[in-house]
């Protein structure tokens, strides 16, 4: 008979779930012993990281993926990166060891005393199977949920004794063999209805979520965009967790801003607003006003009935936002509207010192790759990124929708690992660095050719900004002074540069861009926030 852990390894490798996040201790071993030869193990070296790295990889995979934490306290290190998981519809398989069947209820030294409830509410399901023999059937059930629409993560407790049990073959080879899939299509009712309303209405507009990048719909969206001559905005940089349309479309006017007043300012002169993939909406600050502008109707079109249900105004169809979008198009005549005019591009900046962050993004756009891709987490600089470097095809930013820092950094490696023909460009705050600083070891180590940009302004400038917003004056613990993160990427085995000058910075990103091995490129940037 197979044991516990011969038939989960044969299930994780059907899944093709056979690379695999982890820090492990005692209470993990037994299920790494004898580690198989078609799996990989990455070594991340705290829990946060762990699942942040691998939460970077299920997305730029698409495949539900493994991060394997020590018991109570790796779990508790993770909460944050869990957090940014479920924000980002990430489909995660979070196991943890615990103490052996025979300690648990006397407590033994590392019980997860009640391992159940710890991770919630942040998971989909947590679970410690009752019995040895059932942990290959949840850890399918838990593989099976996490990849369900709403994606998220799931957790497994799992005792250290159950991987020498031994379980029946034949009911494990049910357990192993089973796919569930869960793209639904829409109510076809509902789609000729939303296309009726969008051919009849006299300015529609389309606001494009992360969710569309997910489900693999930037083509259908580009369509019906151009089917129905309809503007599009990109969701709040707050909650867009992915980009979900071309930027450098002409139909592309720019990303809305994040809060309830300036967003039904933004799309005034619209009288439908059909919004795919994203939440309705992730909004912060709070800046009250009315939720729609005047006369104008909202449709959301998203695969999480939470999001649905959670919506303060307008409809919702609850359903694949791939599938919907390609009856939408099927659905819909060609417009006779006029096609909308391209944007302005983004005008001259200066190249004073220390350089304004739009001016290094600017350097960026210059170098990047037409395959490349960003990984952002630099807070007071993230629209300008947006508005610098314009994202032109799939698959191509990721950003915690969560809020949670520390996932930039450590997403990129697993992104980079998941997508490992692609450059990588990993951009960051010095102060969200160091929520994942131990990643720069996890990089070089595994020599993941990520490019590091780091916006050193020596503060927390999107607090400051914040405190301006709040009216809060005299808040402490705003500053960053010498903070060399150069020095500490270095210290864990990535080659450091520094960077003053806009063409310095430029060339050495076009240097790291092509280098095997990680690198970064730290740089003294204005203090503030940039908007362009
Ligand atoms: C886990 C976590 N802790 C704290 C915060 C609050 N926070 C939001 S932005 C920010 C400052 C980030 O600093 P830096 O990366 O230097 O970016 P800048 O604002 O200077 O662009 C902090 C501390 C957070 N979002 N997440």
């Amino acid at each position: 008979m197979p044991t516990v852990r011969e038939a989960s390894f044969d299930l994780f490798r059907n899944r093709e779930m056979t690379t695999m996040f982890g820090n492990p201790g005692s209470t993990e071993l037994p299920m790494l012993a004898d580690f198989p030869a078609d799996f990989r193990y990455v070594l991340g070296l705290q829990e946060a990281v762990v699942v942040g790295m691998a939460d970077g990889y299920a997305q730029a995979s698409g495949g539900t993926t493994i991060a394997n934490l020590h018991t109570a306290p790796g779990v508790g290190n993770a909460m944050g990166a869990i957090f940014n998981a479920q924000a980002n519809h990430s489909p995660l398989l979070v196991t943890a060891g615990q103490q052996v069947r025979a300690q648990i209820t006397l407590q033994a030294n590392l019980t997860n005393r009640d391992a159940i409830r710890m991770p919630h509410p942040l998971v989909k399901w947590a679970y410690e199977p009752a019995r040895a023999e059932d942990v290959p059937l949840a850890l399918a059930r838990g593989a099976h949920l996490a990849s369900l629409p709403p994606r998220g993560p799931v957790f497994v407790s799992l005792p250290m004794d159950d991987w020498y049990a031994e379980v029946d073959g034949a009911d494990a080879g049910h357990a192993i063999a089973r796919t569930v899939s869960g793209r639904a299509t829409a109510d076809p009712e509902a789609v000729r209805a939303l296309a009726e309303r969008l051919d009849s209405a006299s300015s529609p507009v389309f606001v494009a979520g992360p969710d569309i990048d997910a489900s693999g719909g930037w083509d259908a969206a580009v369509a019906l965009a151009e089917r129905q001559r309809l503007p599009v905005w990109a969701t709040p940089a707050t909650g867009g967790a992915r980009i979900g349309f071309p930027e450098s479309h002409p139909n592309f006017r720019g990303v809305l801003p994040p809060a309830i007043g300036p967003v039904a300012q933004t799309l005034e002169d619209h009288d439908l607003i059909v919004v795919a993939g994203s939440s309705v909406f992730p909004y912060y600050p709070y800046i009250p006003g009315p939720l729609l502008p005047d006369g104008a109707k909202l449709v959301a079109i998203t695969s999480d009935p939470d999001e649905a249900a959670r919506a303060p105004m307008g409809d919702a169809i609850v359903a694949d936002v791939k599938l919907t979008l390609e009856a939408l198009v099927e659905a819909v005549p060609e417009s006779p509207r006029p096609v909308p005019q391209p944007n302005q591009g983004p005008g001259e900046i200066p190249a004073a010192e220390p350089l304004d962050s739009s001016t290094v993004h600017s350097a960026l756009a210059e170098v990047f790759p037409e395959d490349g891709i960003v990984v952002l987490e630099s807070p007071a600089s993230t629209l300008a990124l947006r508005n610098q470097l314009r994202i032109s095809r799939p698959g191509s930013y990721y950003f915690s929708s969560g809020g949670g820092l520390g996932f930039g950094l450590a997403a990129s490696v697993g992104v980079q690992l998941a997508q490992p023909d692609r450059p990588v460009v990993c951009v960051l705050g010095e102060g969200s660095a160091q929520y994942a600083v131990t990643a720069f070891w996890t990089a070089a180590a595994y020599e993941v050719p990520v490019t590091f940009l780091v916006m050193r302004n020596d503060e927390y400038a999107i607090l400051k900004w914040f405190a301006e917003v709040e009216s809060v004056q005299g808040a402490p613990g705003l500053d960053l002074p010498a903070l060399e993160v150069a020095a500490v990427a270095e210290g864990y085995g990535v080659k450091s540069h520094r960077a003053k000058e806009r063409d310095e910075v430029r060339d050495a990103l076009a240097k790291a861009l092509d280098s095997s091995r990680p690198e970064l490129i730290e740089v003294p940037v204005a203090p503030g926030m940039s908007l362009f």
